[in-house]
């Protein structure tokens, strides 16, 4: 096909290592960061044409590895409306990424371009970024030769975080229609979400300031930037793990990941009773927060409690602006905490959902609700406005000034939400936003309910895919009776609960516990683990 003659002349610079099978998982491509350019490469190849697909709508490539080691890179791409790739392209991603030869990989994206019915006469438009990793300079630029190799008009937006591209798309993609979203540039970022930030906490007392541990990665200067735009009291914040430059300090012993699975403060914070903490993760799409009490314990506000704070506010304002028929729902995973599931439903009393790990189930999920929040434990989360939410707001006509003032709340709520994608940033608006409103310290926001005692463990197996697991991925379906023997267990143990999933980022198997006490919950998971073993 003439549309492809230059992708042989330049997949010749990028060539695909043998004895390596590429898969685009829950979070793309995901590997060695030594290892991707050839894949890199042909994700450019790939986001030009799906761009042609959806009639040269602009396309996002992020190259990142997020909380992984600095070694790891990776790649994935964003559709139009800044979410994740639609699932049906995840096979054809794979399949080109593993053609072993120049004719293999043209004969792959003939095969793309049939089957998608593609027009390849329209001008492919893609616009990408890259986090803070050393690999990511020589990916670039085999991305930019895949982008070069189709005629695609392309722009870089250098580094910057994730859910910053996946803004950028957005409102690339909406500019000038009644859906606009904001201005495609760093600047139209910060003004957004400051904007909104600074219209809801306005006449509140000023908070002390927020310690961020940033991972040392991309989320440090660009939350400087956030503060500097913001230039206001209410957003005073000190970055810890602001070291984008010192090879291996990446995620390292720092960040949303290990803080949450250790249970501990990262390296370099020193935690004060009284004062606030959060990380951000290496590409700044999530955020947990914690705090040490006045014995100096750590204290965790997770995934969990960030949905059940924004769940509530949300919950509160609807009623306070006197809406009728605009109901709150919460998505969670399985690996949501048992105790924040009963909170939702038994006191909260908001319908809640489980979907499968990977943000694109979730987003799925909530994209059914009028107002969805949706988190992962781990601190990967936002809020959706249905379209049927957002025309509610806008027809409903205040009685009194306090309907008023709740109705310009949600509306400011709505624009300090990323509702492409989970953003560290957005969120922390968002939390501390609702807590200056409240007036809280982070162990009263702990108060609405206590973590039952969890544990997850890594299973290493010969092989995962014969993990097969249906609803949400609560119950294996595979191999055969394990779950029986899951279950049998799980009775011993009161208030006890564990699944095992197959991983979809590495090749191991995930044990997830909780029981009633901590020396419960970790038996629970040990016996669980063996079983699987
Ligand atoms: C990916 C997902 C994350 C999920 C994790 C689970 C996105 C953007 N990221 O990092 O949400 O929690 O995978 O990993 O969807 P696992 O399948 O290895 O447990
Ligand atoms: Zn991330």
């Amino acid at each position: 096909m003439a549309h492809f003659a230059k992708v042989a002349e330049y997949s010749a610079k990028h060539p695909k290592p043998e004895g390596i099978e590429f898969a685009y998982g829950t979070a793309g491509f995901r590997t060695v960061g030594d290892t991707l350019e050839s894949t890199v490469f042909r994700v450019g190849l790939l986001a030009a044409l799906r761009s042609q697909g959806k009639q040269g709508k602009t396309i996002g490539v992020m190259i990142t590895a997020s909380h992984n080691p600095e070694g790891d890179n990776g790649v994935k791409l964003v559709d139009p409306m800044g979410e994740m790739l639609q699932q049906s392209w995840e096979g054809y991603c794979t399949q080109v990424a593993n053609a072993a030869s120049s004719d293999e990989l043209v004969a792959a994206l003939a095969a793309v371009v049939e089957a998608e019915s593609i027009d390849t006469s329209v001008t492919p438009r893609v616009v990408y970024a890259r986090d803070t990793r050393p690999s990511g300079p020589l990916l670039q630029a085999a991305l930019e030769d895949g982008l070069a190799a189709l005629g695609t008009d392309a722009a870089s937006y250098g580094v910057v975080t994730t859910p910053q591209l996946h803004y950028f798309v957005r409102c690339r993609n909406t500019a000038g229609t009644d859906a606009a979203y904001g201005e495609p540039t760093e600047a139209g970022y910060f003004a957004k979400y400051t904007g909104a930030f600074l219209r809801l906490v306005d006449g509140k007392p000023h908070p002390s300031p927020l310690h961020i541990d940033a991972a040392n990665g991309v989320g440090a200067p660009e939350v400087l930037k956030l503060a500097a735009a913001a230039a206001s009291p209410y957003l005073s914040i000190e970055v810890h793990n602001g070291d984008t430059v010192t090879p291996g300090k990446l995620n390292k012993d720092c960040g949303a990941d290990h803080v949450k699975s250790n249970q501990r403060s990262p390296v370099g914070m020193a935690l004060q009773p009284g004062s606030r903490y959060c990380s951000f993760d290496g590409d700044a799409d999530r955020i947990v927060y914690y705090y040490a009490d006045e014995r100096g314990t750590f204290h965790l506000l997770d995934g969990d409690k960030i949905s059940t704070l924004a769940a509530t506010y949300l919950r509160d304002l609807v009623a306070a602006a006197g809406i009728d028929d605009l109901q709150v729902g919460v998505v969670q995973t399985a690996y949501a905490n048992g105790n924040s599931t009963s909170y939702i439903k038994d006191t909260l009393r908001l319908p809640t959902v489980f979907a499968k790990t990977g943000v694109k189930h979730l987003h799925h999920e909530a994209e059914k609700m009028n107002i969805g929040v949706y988190f992962e434990a781990n601190g990967h989360g936002t809020v959706l406005f249905s379209p049927g939410a957002v025309a509610k707001l806008r027809r409903a006509t205040p009685q009194t000034p306090a309907q008023d003032d709740a109705i310009q709340r949600l509306w400011a709520l709505r624009d300090l939400i990323n509702e492409s994608v989970g953003d560290a940033m957005s969120d922390m608006l968002l939390v501390e936003a609702i807590l200056i409103c409240k007036g809280w310290s982070l162990s009263q926001w702990d108060e609405a309910y206590t973590d039952l005692p969890s544990r997850l463990l890594k299973v290493v197996v010969h092989d995962r895919t014969i993990f097969k697991t249906t609803n949400a991925e609560q119950t294996l379906t595979s191999p055969l009776r394990l779950q029986e023997v899951v279950d049998a267990l799980v009775a011993k143990f009161p208030r006890g609960r564990a699944f095992v999933r197959p991983s979809g980022t590495e090749d191991a198997v995930r044990v997830y516990a909780e029981a009633a006490t901590r020396a419960d919950c970790d038996q629970l998971a040990y016996l669980v683990a063996g079983a699987v073993f």
